[in-house]
């Protein structure tokens, strides 16, 4: 059993309600489970195969969700990374090999298997390009009708090329995100398509399993997730799933929350840094990290609350850090993310040199979205091949054996 709660004034509404906004105050929405009735069996849990799924007791889904065996994603060690920076305990835990490659997968097989249990048809977003990837993927598993609205020119090129193979009706907006996204809530309202963007409270659901996740794979809690932050979604999802944990007596301490920017387009850490109540909005937002180009992040709210009640901080990375950090994953640790992702680890190095954070801290970096998502940032950043002729002294001189 579960309803929507505000997070604002606690105005409650019934599960079955189409509703993305408290109607009272416009403030965020989340949904809340009746706790003290919820029977969870680890060794249940335990039984299943690590995914999204596995936590099904702690989803809103009642009947068989959409499902094309999301979660599940390595952790890994970053021995060599952590070295450098000399930090023992630092993992990356890859949410680019999700399905479309990206954790948006988590929050749409739960928003989509949403969808269809409240009857409708045709689901809608906005997006920097994941999110249009992953919804489109997941509307055509459940054989539902897709719009994305996209940032014209400003989607990494194989974002778009999921979001149109998999059939989604694709709208490149003359603007940035911000403005699709208003646009896509005002369709939402006016003609009844359902919204998937991550103000859609089913979404934040399915991808706060990210958090149960780890604390299956490392035995415990860390004490740190570091996230790159757009919308701010994902970090309060991760947030909301550890308190829920908390409260069922699962884990003994919440990691502190600490999300990470891009310069050219921080407002949330202009806000943490400033002891803001609410983050303002920024007008151009501007990165090669396209993934997180967001100036009026819908989830600040649930974002600063993450981040002030844990301890946590946030942080800005130019877009040279960025990019020299992802060259550093594929090429010291073999892990291949677009540059959104390459920002938390980006962060946790800037925050370690600064003295922010404790080199013996167990630290989770979360990285968002595979490599291949945004193939001509990796080309421009990398010598080309060397082109020869077809014979095998041509090939040794260019070796220069
Ligand atoms: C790779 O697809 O907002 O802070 O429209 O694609 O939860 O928004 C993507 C966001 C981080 C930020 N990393 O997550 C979209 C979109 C990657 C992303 C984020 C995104 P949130």
């Amino acid at each position: 059993m579960h309803r929507l709660v505000c997070v604002n004034c606690g105005q409650s509404y019934p599960s079955q309600e189409i509703v993305y906004q408290c109607r009272r105050c416009q403030h965020l929405l989340a949904v809340e489970y009746s706790l003290d009735e919820i029977q969870i069996e680890t060794d249940l849990w335990n039984s299943r195969p690590l995914s999204v799924w596995r936590y099904r007791e702690l989803l809103p889904v009642k009947g068989e969700p959409v499902t094309l065996r999301e979660g599940g994603t390595p952790l890994y060690h970053l021995s060599r990374l952590g070295k450098e920076m000399g930090i023992r305990s630092l993992y990356a835990k890859h949410e680019g090999m999700n399905p479309s490659g990206s954790f948006k997968d988590r929050g749409m097989t739960v928003g989509v298997s949403m969808a269809l249990e409240l009857g409708k048809r045709t689901v809608a977003c906005a997006s920097t390009g994941n999110t249009s990837a992953s919804l489109a993927v997941y509307a055509a598993k459940a054989g539902l009708h897709a719009v994305v609205l996209l940032p014209a020119g400003k989607v990494a090129l194989g974002k778009v090329a999921q979001a149109l193979i998999h059939g989604a009706e694709a709208i490149a907006i003359r603007g940035n995100f911000d403005e699709a996204l208003e646009m896509v809530q005002e369709l939402c309202r006016s003609h009844g398509l359902y919204l998937l963007n991550s103000i859609n409270p089913y979404r934040l659901e399915g991808q706060k399993t990210i958090g149960f996740e780890v604390i299956d794979q490392l035995k415990g809690a860390p004490d740190r997730f570091v996230l790159p932050v757009g919308n701010a979604g994902n970090i309060s999802a991760i947030f909301k799933g550890l308190m829920e944990l908390k409260a069922l007596d699962l884990v003994d301490r919440i990691p502190m929350m600490t999300g990470i920017q891009a310069k050219g387009s921080q407002p949330v850490v202009r806000a943490i840094k400033g002891g803001m109540d609410t983050v303002v909005p920024e007008q151009k937002p501007e990165t090669v990290a396209t993934a997180i180009r967001i100036g009026a992040p819908v989830n600040a709210e649930k974002a600063l609350v993450a981040i002030r009640s844990t301890g946590g901080t946030a942080e800005a990375v130019t877009d040279a850090e960025i990019l020299a950090m992802q060259r550093e994953l594929a090429r010291k640790e073999g892990i291949g993310v677009e540059p959104a992702s390459a920002a938390s680890v980006a962060g946790v190095k800037k925050l370690v040199e600064n003295g922010v954070i404790d080199r013996d801290e167990c630290i989770v970096c979360v990285v968002t979205g595979h490599l291949l998502k945004d193939p001509e940032t990796v080309i421009g950043q990398c010598k080309p091949p060397t082109e020869i002729d077809a014979d095998i002294s041509s090939l040794v001189s260019a070796l220069r054996l």
